[in-house]
């Protein structure tokens, strides 16, 4: 696009804002600091390096066959790289314990070390992003339906260690990349068929969290992620919503919240301002749920932007980690990151340009039909033109030139894979 049509359109905008007393430069300013966290596992339909034939278990499926997924770390990496330079911004990315650089060694869960992550780590600094990280329960001989919830306490113990190591590898990356690396524990724990011992697991599942978070960090924050229910897990869930915000609001642990982990018509944004009140910081996994936990790439839906918006309205980006989480693996899996990355984004901007401070003051007033049509007029302020320039400012491609790049990048190397 011409760069003189969109600082034209910029400039409008900027008017036509400041007309309902919205700074654009400051929300420009506030959106350069909004880092996501990418999730490696888009990029190999979470498969990871430690048994690149295994199939992946623990009740979450990536479905459809789109060719040239990466099939080792240096395609990853590469699909990674390539799909962070349409993203405008600096970012993160998610690793999961499964990607660790093994050197073609079999290093089992309860053994892995900081040091299979030190290419991971010297490969993130030179490439711009800070890594955050995840324990593996799932696609594992021993992951079963229970691992830090089996009453078999060999195998309790060996997720127990695994979890272990897994903070101890989150410190040694918050370390060396000077900002606290974000770990997210989820375990897919739970049964197919009705439970009737449901406090058992629930009480094992408490009793191992202790023991892992006995140790003290400075430099990662520990997330615990709920979830409704998983594929063959459908009854019973040991790590609920109320089970992790209970195990949050007492040890002051971050819960996180998975867009695709709730009934259908629960609304996530409304948790934003209860969890801000009684627990330390939030993470966000932001997926898109389609009529159950589907893991469909993140858009730019009314879900999305109630998220977001209530973020911004609590003024809590400083306490809200951003990552997304889905895995669709019927398209481009380079534009799968671009598409929900660059959607997200869309949403803040959309939430950092709310003319709030008229909207509250009809609230307050209690002028309720004026804060309808503000919220409704709203909708249609030219947000486009100034996430056309946030683009063009961060040298990425602005609207839909980015397919083009993506489509010759899938014809010269990702189709020959
Ligand atoms: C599963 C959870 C979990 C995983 C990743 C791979 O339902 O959402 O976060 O998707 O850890
Ligand atoms: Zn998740």
């Amino acid at each position: 696009m011409k760069e003189e049509l969109i600082k034209k359109a910029y400039e409008v905008a900027v008017e036509r804002y400041a007309a309902v007393g919205v700074d654009v430069e400051k929300a420009l300013e506030d959106m350069q600091k909004i880092s996501i966290s990418l999730h490696c596992w888009q990029a190999d339909d979470v498969t990871g390096f430690e048994n690149p034939d295994g199939q992946l278990s623990g009740g979450i499926q990536a479905t459809g066959n789109h060719p040239g997924k990466a099939r080792n770390m240096e395609e990853l990496r590469a699909d990674i790289l390539k799909a962070a330079s349409y993203i405008p911004g600096s970012h993160r990315l998610n690793l999961h314990a499964i990607y660790g650089d093994f050197g073609g060694e079999f290093v089992d869960r309860d053994q892995i070390e900081p040091k299979h992550f030190e290419s991971w780590m010297q490969w993130a600094k030179e490439s711009g992003l800070k890594l955050d990280f995840n324990s593996t329960s799932f696609s594992h001989p021993k992951s079963g339906s229970l691992t830090l919830a089996n009453p078999d306490k060999e195998i309790r113990d060996f997720w127990i260690e695994h979890t272990k190591r897994s903070r101890a590898i989150a410190e040694a990356m918050g370390k060396y990349q000077g900002s606290p690396c974000v770990m997210n524990l989820w375990v897919h724990d739970g049964s197919k068929d009705q439970t009737v011992n449901r406090l058992l697991y629930r009480q094992l599942l408490k009793d191992s969290l202790d023991e892992i978070f006995a140790t003290k960090y400075d430099n990662m924050k520990d997330c615990i992620e709920a979830k409704l229910f998983g594929i063959g897990a459908e009854s019973y869930t040991v790590g609920s919503y109320d089970f992790y915000l209970g195990y949050g609001a007492k040890n002051n642990k971050i819960v996180t919240l998975d867009t695709g982990h709730f009934h259908l018509t629960e609304s996530i944004a409304d948790k934003i301002s209860s969890l801000l009140l009684f627990t330390p910081e939030i993470m966000l996994h932001v997926s898109r749920p389609i009529r159950w936990d589907s893991d469909h790439v993140t858009t730019m839906n009314d879900d999305t932007l109630d998220l977001a918006k209530e973020i911004i309205r609590c003024k809590a980006l400083d306490r809200v980690n951003i990552g997304l989480d889905y895995f669709d693996a019927s398209i481009n899996r380079i534009g799968a990151y671009v598409v929900g990355t660059r959607a997200t984004q869309k949403c803040f901007l959309q939430a950092l340009l709310e003319p709030i401070a008229q909207l509250r003051e009809y609230e307050a007033n209690d002028q309720l039909f004026e804060r309808l049509a503000l919220l409704e007029e709203a909708k249609n302020l030219p947000w486009n033109a100034v996430w056309d320039m946030f683009c063009l400012k961060n040298n990425v491609c602005v609207g839909e030139e980015y397919i083009y790049d993506i489509q010759k990048y899938e014809a010269e190397v990702t189709s020959k894979r």
